[in-house]
C-alpha cells in the first residue's frame, strides 16, 4: 500500500484572529496530527507513509502534480482545519485528474465539527472523525485487504513488539471487537465517514477518544526533515512539536476545546520522545497542550526527569493564569521552560466574564509577577472585538497590556469559531444570522470572508486598531532593544526583519 500525506501548498488564507501581515507563509511548523497518524499507522499497522509537506518543501501545485501522476498513492491524507480546506480541495482536484483510482481522506478538526459536509464534498472518499490514529489505520488495512487494492504488500513493514515499537500496550486494531461483529469492512470502522456503492454518505458511530496516551506510539517525527521547519519566535534553529496532554476542562466560550475531556501522557512516556528528538539533534520543543499545567503531579514529575536528564532543553508551553503557582513555575524554569503562553484575553472582568474565561484580573497580575520571578519570559493572547465590547473597554486591554508589560503579545480579533458556544449563541439569539460557517462548510469557496460579531466597530475597523496595537507594541523601543539583544542566529534575524516589514506595510487585501 502507497499511502502519502500532503500539506497543500498555501494558497488561499482565511484571514482568522491573527492579522494576515503576521501570519501568512510566517514559518513552518511540523503537522503534529499527521505525524501522530503516520506514527501509528506504521509501528501498528506496519505501513510506512510518505509525508509531502508543501510548506516545508516550498512544492507548487505543479510540483505536487508531477509526484502524484508519478506515485499513483492509494491513499492520500489530508490534516483539515476550516481555514485550509480550500488548499486541501485544490490537491484533491489534481488527484481527480491525474491519479483518479487514488483514495482521499480528510481528517483533523473540520472533519470532526463537519462530518457530513465535509464527507458530501467532490472528491472525498472517506473522512475521519477524532482522534485519527486507529481509525485511519483501520481505514488503509481495510483497503489493502479489499480486492482492489492495487498493492496489497505493505510499503514497510516492521512487526510488532519491532524496533519502533516496544510499547507491548498499545491498543490493538479493533475489527474484530463483538459490538462491530455483525459489520464489515468500512462499517466496522468507528469514527469513520465513507460513501457506499451508490455514493451515499455513511457516517459511523464516534470512536471513543483514547484513555492512556501512553498506549500510542510515537508521532513520527523522523519520517520529515526537521531542519526543514522554522519558527519567528523560537530561540533555537530546530525546534520540534510535542503535544504531552489532549483536552480542556475549562469552558471558554471562543473556543472549541472547551469541556473536552482531558487525558495526559506520563512524564516517562513524554521524556522518551524529548530523548528521541534530542538524539536528532533537536534541542528545543514546543508543548502545543491547550494547558500544560493542568495535572500539577505530571508537572513536577517532568520537571525532575528533565532536570536529572541534564538534556538542558528549551521549551514552551501555554497554560491559564489559574493553573500555576511559584513553586511550578521555578520548576519549569529549572528545567528548560523560556516562555509561558497566557490566554490573558482582555483587560475588562465583565467580558471575562462574559466568555466565561474563569479567571479574574487580579490572578492575571499574579501570575505575570510570579511567571517573571521565575525567569520565565510572558506571552499574552488579547482579543478585541468581543459581541458588546466598547471603546473604553479596548482601551482598558491596552492599558492591561501596559501593566503587564509580557515580552511579547498577541490582538487578535474576535471571530467567532464554528461550532463554538460563541458561534451558536449568536446564532440562536438573532433568527435573521446566516450561519455562515455552516454554508461555508457545505460549499468552501475563495471568497469566503470571517465575520466579527461586535456592534460597535466593523471588520475594517477592528483589523486597524489590531495593527496599530501590536504596531505600537512591537516598535517601541524597549521591545526593539529586546529582539535584536534575544536574536540568537542569522537566520533567526532574517525571519524576524521580514516579519518586522509586514507590520511596516499597508494592509494587503
Ligand atoms: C499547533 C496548532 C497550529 C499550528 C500548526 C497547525 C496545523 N495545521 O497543524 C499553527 C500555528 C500553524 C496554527 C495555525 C492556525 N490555527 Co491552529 N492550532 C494548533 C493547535 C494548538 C494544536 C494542533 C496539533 O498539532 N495538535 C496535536 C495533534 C496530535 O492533534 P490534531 O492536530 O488534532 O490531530 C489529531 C486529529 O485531529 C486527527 N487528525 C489530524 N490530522 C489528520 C489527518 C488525517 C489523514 C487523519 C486520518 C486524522 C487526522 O488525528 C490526530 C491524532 O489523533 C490546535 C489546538 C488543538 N488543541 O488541537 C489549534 C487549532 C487547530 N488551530 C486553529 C486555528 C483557528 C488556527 C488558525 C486559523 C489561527 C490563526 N492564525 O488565525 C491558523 C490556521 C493555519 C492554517 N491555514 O492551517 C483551530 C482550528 C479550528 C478549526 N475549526 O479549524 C484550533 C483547533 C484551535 C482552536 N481551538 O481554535 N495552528
Ligand atoms: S481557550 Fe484554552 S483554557 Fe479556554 S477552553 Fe480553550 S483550551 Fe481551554
Amino acid at each position: 500500500m502507497k499511502v502519502f500525506f500532503i500539506v497543500p501548498p498555501e494558497l488561499h488564507f482565511i484571514e482568522a484572529y491573527n492579522t494576515k501581515k503576521v501570519d501568512k507563509g510566517r514559518e513552518f511548523r511540523q503537522k503534529l496530527g499527521i505525524l501522530a497518524v503516520a506514527g501509528y499507522l506504521r509501528d501498528v499497522g506496519g505501513i510506512t507513509p510518505r509525508i509531502i509537506d508543501s510548506l516545508a518543501d516550498m512544492l507548487s501545485l505543479e510540483d505536487i502534480r508531477k509526484i502524484l501522476k508519478k506515485e499513483q498513492p492509494d491513499i492520500v491524507g489530508f490534516s483539515v482545519l476550516t481555514f485550509n480546506i480550500l488548499d486541501c480541495l485544490e490537491v484533491v482536484r489534481i488527484i481527480s485528474e491525474v491519479s483518479p483510482a487514488t483514495k482521499v481522506c480528510f481528517g483533523g478538526f473540520h472533519p470532526t465539527i463537519y462530518p457530513l459536509e465535509t464527507l458530501s464534498l467532490p472528491g472525498v472518499d472517506f473522512i475521519v472523525m477524532g482522534e485519527g490514529e486507529i481509525t485511519f489505520t483501520e481505514l488503509v488495512l481495510t483497503l489493502k485487504d479489499s480486492p482492489h487494492a492495487k498493492n496489497k504488500e505493505p510499503g514497510n513493514l516492521k512487526e510488532l513488539g519491532g524496533e519502533t515499537n516496544k510499547n507491548k500496550t498499545i491498543p490493538i486494531l479493533d475489527l474484530t471487537d463483538s459490538s462491530t461483529e455483525k459489520k464489515k469492512g468500512f462499517a466496522a470502522i468507528d469514527g469513520l465517514g465513507w460513501k457506499d456503492q451508490k455514493g451515499r454518505p455513511i457516517l459511523n458511530a464516534p470512536r471513543k477518544p483514547v484513555a492512556k496516551l501512553d498506549t500510542f506510539p510515537m508521532p513520527a517525527h523522523d519520517l520529515i526533515d526537521l531542519e526543514k521547519y522554522s519558527l519567528v519566535l523560537a530561540e533555537d534553529a530546530k525546534v520540534a512539536s510535542i503535544q504531552t496532554s489532549r483536552g480542556c476542562p475549562s469552558k471558554c466560550t471562543f473556543c472549541d476545546i472547551r469541556l473536552t475531556r482531558y487525558r495526559y501522557r506520563s512524564a516517562e512516556h513524554v521524556m522518551e520522545e524529548i530523548k528521541f528528538l534530542t538524539g536528532l539533534g533537536i534541542r528545543e520543543f514546543f508543548f502545543l497542550d491547550d494547558t500544560f499545567t493542568i495535572n500539577k503531579k505530571r508537572v513536577y514529575e517532568l520537571c525532575n526527569l528533565l532536570i536529572e536528564s541534564k538534556l538542558d532543553i528549551k521549551y514552551k508551553i501555554s497554560s491559564r493564569v489559574d493553573r500555576v503557582n511559584q513553586e511550578m513555575l521555578d520548576m519549569l524554569a529549572a528545567s528548560g521552560c523560556y516562555r509561558i503562553h497566557y490566554g490573558v484575553e482582555t483587560g475588562s472582568q465583565r467580558l471575562l466574564d462574559y466568555l466565561e474565561k474563569g479567571v479574574t484580573l487580579e490572578q492575571t497580575i499574579n501570575a505575570f509577577k510570579m511567571t517573571k520571578k521565575a525567569g520565565i519570559e510572558t506571552f499574552a493572547y488579547m482579543m478585541i472585538g468581543i459581541p458588546t465590547e466598547t471603546k473604553d473597554d479596548i482601551e482598558q486591554t491596552i492599558q492591561f497590556v501596559n501593566k503587564l508589560q509580557p515580552d511579547r503579545v498577541n490582538y487578535s480579533i474576535c471571530s467567532p469559531f464554528p461550532k463554538t458556544k460563541l458561534y451558536e449563541t449568536a446564532l440562536n439569539n438573532d433568527p435573521t444570522m446566516e450561519d455562515y460557517w455552516g454554508e461555508f462548510a457545505k460549499n468552501p469557496e475563495p471568497n469566503f470572508k470571517i465575520r466579527t460579531l461586535n456592534e460597535y466597530f466593523t471588520q475594517e475597523e477592528l483589523r486597524n486598531i489590531q495593527d496599530k496595537a501590536l504596531k505600537r507594541f512591537y516598535f517601541s523601543p524597549r521591545q526593539l532593544a529586546r529582539e535584536i539583544y534575544h536574536t540568537r542566529s542569522f537566520k533567526q534575524l532574517l525571519l524576524k526583519a521580514k516579519f518586522g516589514m509586514r507590520f511596516l506595510s499597508p494592509r494587503f487585501k
